[in-house]
């Protein structure tokens, strides 16, 4: 092609694209209820990253639970175990001649972290507003808005309309509560701080109230701060603001804590709070919300998902949730998960603030399940699972800062566990960036925590190509690989390079060798040879990984046909557990595939086949993804039904489930279902893993109809899908990096060179258009 003619060819497809743009419908985008919250996972999130909220929603009494993302119990620590690496010899020892359980005795003796737990994200306060006679009301209704971020209360009482509406501003960083009535002097309310921390206290001035808690057992301190502007009278009463005869009022709540970093504590929680909260003093609401809008819009809006709507929309969330489970008909629904998934991340994961745990920003407890920290062994990867194909990859942020974290203490760890180069992360990270093996031995000594969460910095550079973003963090790939290659030693029986100790997350206990952890260690090294030659560097080094990996111990399949899970071919067909950790290597991982592997394949689909199609919320998720890899899309949608089917059901069998929020159950919430299950979606319909793009390759009989806008794929590309009866029927590549396009759909197959910034259209046959 001349230039003049790709010229032309991007501006009508330009316009083609604006066109069909349009098209592309976001409707319905929304939860909503006919009643307020009565637990919490019946309340509405919302959050900037940083400060998040749950909204319930109640009539005569409002109340919003919030929390700040660095309030945490405990203070900088190293929990790595001084000379444990004096026993690794004796605990490998013991391991191969069979004595396990010899070897965690030991270990969890002598290798530990010290002290052997960590510390729990905390609640951070609670924010009251009551209503004195709004008992008998009518048309109340109660919403979340994800295409803006918005949440919304509206009800009646005689001829006054009252509605609130909520958000929590990442310009401002404000939780930003905005009241009326619809008639001049009708909103009258009392307003009130509160925390379940013991060591609290709380100050209230004319129109200012601060809350300040000091966490049990810790160094920080977090202050919250708010004030309220109202056309109304405003006054102090018995400790509690107190407005009356107004119209309108806007209460602006700012936290803040002493957390600089997992090392630092240094800060000073009154002097941000101030910060936050004085430039409010020049703005009006209405540029407050339209500032929000605009930067929220900036990530939401650059994708969409229309399934197809079979008029379920105005059916109140919680009982959408409950006709899925009867009769899974709802394409909408599916969509709006999706899109729920892109709004709890933009919500918990913003560039300088610290990665979603196990329950995002969102949590209400002193003491909450699994310390609400970071579970590596699968949860915290999920989380952005689904980050990049749905174009939000620089939320990804916060996960790359918190590796570049884990390579400082991990090398720690790494030194005083292994007496090893590099850095290692074991299955449990809490703010102060413990690394070290926690809780038990038989399964907190798995040593490829950290090494996972490097995959995510070589898959964002798949996404983007962007050399610059490599650069910058390839050291901190590198620096796991090179403790793995110091790590890794040549088993006695089998002369292979095997991980020892370790553990198949979370069952088997402490063994010499599980698969996944080879799988992992393989990709690590093949993804930080391919970086050190992209970045002309390291030469050496990645010779030596290069020669190690067919020297690692391999995939194997076993006598029941399954892929072993460990080095024995010792699996047992009726164990149903939730983790299905040796698949990795087919998912998150792509050694395993179709293409290059298709007898690992199928012995990985027997291994889930026996694993069975129950689990908690996580394991549903994964489960989706590993048979979207396996192009069965039916099996996926029927997982994708437990997924999203009613969780405190008690005819229900299946533990995971959905709350009437949509917060994935484990039970109890973990977001991680959320995050993992939208990418299984994705995965339904779109593949990049392998070196090409797979279009609709496991699209399920449930969902014939389709419209995505803005979905990403490996190789620095961008793609508008439209499909019609279970067919594609129009495609739009945006080509981002100008690398050859290699898509595949069906039995048709095009490869055609591409320049930066170009578009290119297909037919349903991949015919170009
Ligand atoms: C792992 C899982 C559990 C739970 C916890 C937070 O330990 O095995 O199911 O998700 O993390």
């Amino acid at each position: 092609m001349t230039t003049k003619s790709v010229l032309l060819r991007v501006l009508s497809l330009s316009l083609f694209a604006l066109i069909s743009s349009q098209l592309f419908g976001q409707e319905g985008m929304r939860l909503h209820y006919n009643k307020p919250a009565t637990a919490w996972t019946e309340a509405l999130p919302l959050g900037n990253g940083r400060l998040g909220a749950m909204v319930f929603g109640g009539v005569e009494r409002e109340h919003l639970q919030f929390n700040e993302e660095t309030l945490w119990a405990g203070k900088p620590h190293d929990y790595s175990h001084e000379n444990a690496s004096e026993y690794l010899d004796e605990i490998r020892l013991l391991l191969s001649n069979g004595k396990q359980l010899e070897a965690q005795k030991l270990a969890g003796r002598v290798f530990m972290s010290e002290p052997i737990g960590q510390k729990p994200y905390q609640p951070f306060g609670d924010l009251y507003l009551d209503f004195p006679g709004h008992e008998n009301f009518s048309n109340y209704s109660r919403e979340l808005d994800i295409s803006k971020a918005l949440s919304k209360v509206s009800y009646e009482i005689g001829d006054v309309k009252y509605e609130r509406t909520v958000f929590s501003s990442f310009p401002d960083q404000a939780l930003v509560l905005h009241l009326t009535g619809s008639q001049s002097k009708s909103l009258s309310f009392t307003l009130w701080l509160d925390a379940l921390h013991e060591d609290k206290s709380i100050t209230t001035e004319k129109d200012t109230q601060q809350l300040v808690v000091n966490v049990k057992d810790g160094a920080l301190t977090g202050v919250a701060s708010l004030k309220i502007v109202t056309d109304g009278v405003l006054e102090k009463k018995d400790g509690r603001l107190v407005v009356s005869e107004a119209s309108m009022a806007t209460v602006y709540l700012v936290a803040a804590t002493n957390y600089v970093n997992f090392e630092d504590v240094s800060a000073d929680p009154n002097e941000r709070v101030a910060a936050y909260l004085s430039p409010l003093n020049s703005k009006k609401y209405e540029e407050i919300l339209s500032s929000h809008l605009a930067d929220y819009g900036n990530l939401y809006d650059r994708f969409s998902i229309d399934l197809g709507a079979k008029g379920k929309e105005q059916i109140t969330t919680d009982v959408r949730i409950y006709d899925f489970w009867k009769q899974p008909e709802d394409p909408e629904l599916v969509a709006l998960y999706v899109q729920y998934a892109r709004y709890l991340l933009i919500s918990s994961s913003r560039p300088g603030t610290l990665p979603p745990t196990l329950q995002g920003i969102w949590n209400d407890n002193l003491t909450p399940p699994w310390l609400s920290g970071y579970t590596t062994n699968i949860n915290l990867e999920m989380n952005y699972w689904h980050a990049e194909m749905a174009n939000l990859a620089e939320l990804q942020e916060p996960l790359f800062g918190m590796i570049a974290d884990l390579s400082i203490s991990g090398a720690k760890v790494a030194e005083k566990h292994y007496g090893a180069d590099g850095w290692v992360a074991h299955h449990n990270v809490d703010i102060w960036r413990g690394a070290a093996p926690v809780n038990a031995s038989h399964h907190g000594i798995w040593v490829t925590g950290g090494a996972w969460l490097t995959t995510h910095i070589w898959d964002h550079y798949r996404f983007s190509l962007n050399e610059d973003f490599l650069r910058e963090y390839y050291p901190l790939m590198r620096d796991a690989a090179l403790f793995f290659s110091e790590f890794l030693y040549e088993d006695q029986a089998t002369g292979y390079l095997i991980s020892s100790p370790s553990n198949s997350p979370e069952i088997g206990g402490l063994v010499a060798g599980p698969t996944m952890d080879h799988q992992i260690i393989r990709a690590l090294f093949n993804q930080t040879i391919d970086a050190a030659k992209i970045l002309a560097t390291d030469e050496e080094f990645a010779a030596e990984l290069t020669a190690m990996i067919p020297r690692i111990a391999p995939n194997q399949i076993g006598k029941h046909g399954q892929l072993q899970e460990w080095m024995e071919d010792k699996d047992d067909p009726e164990v149903h557990h939730r983790h299905v950790s040796h698949l990795w290597g087919m998912h998150p991982g792509n050694e395993i595939n179709y293409e290059d592997t298709p007898e690992l394949m199928e012995a990985a689909k027997q291994s889930l086949e026996f694993r069975g199609d129950n689990g908690t919320g996580w394991s549903l998720a994964w489960k989706i993804n590993f048979w979207a890899r396996f192009q069965d899309g039916n099996r996926s949608y029927k997982l994708l039904h437990s997924l999203l089917s009613p969780a405190e059901e008690p005819l229900r069998k299946n533990d995971g489930g959905s709350y009437p929020n949509l917060f994935d159950a484990h039970p109890p919430f973990q977001i991680d279902g959320n995050f993992g299950g939208a990418a299984g979606i994705l995965e339904m319909i779109v593949q990049s893993h392998l070196d090409k793009i797979e279009l609709l390759p496991a699209l399920p009989d449930a969902l014939p109809e389709g419209k995505i806008r803005g979905i990403r794929a490996r190789g620095g590309f961008e793609l508008d899908i439209t499909w019609s009866n279970g067919q594609l029927t129009e495609l739009i590549v945006y080509s981002k990096a100008g690398e050859d396009l290699k898509i595949q759909y069906q039995d048709a197959k095009v490869i055609i060179p591409t320049v930066k910034g170009g578009e290119y259209a297909f037919d349903g046959m991949l015919k170009s258009k």
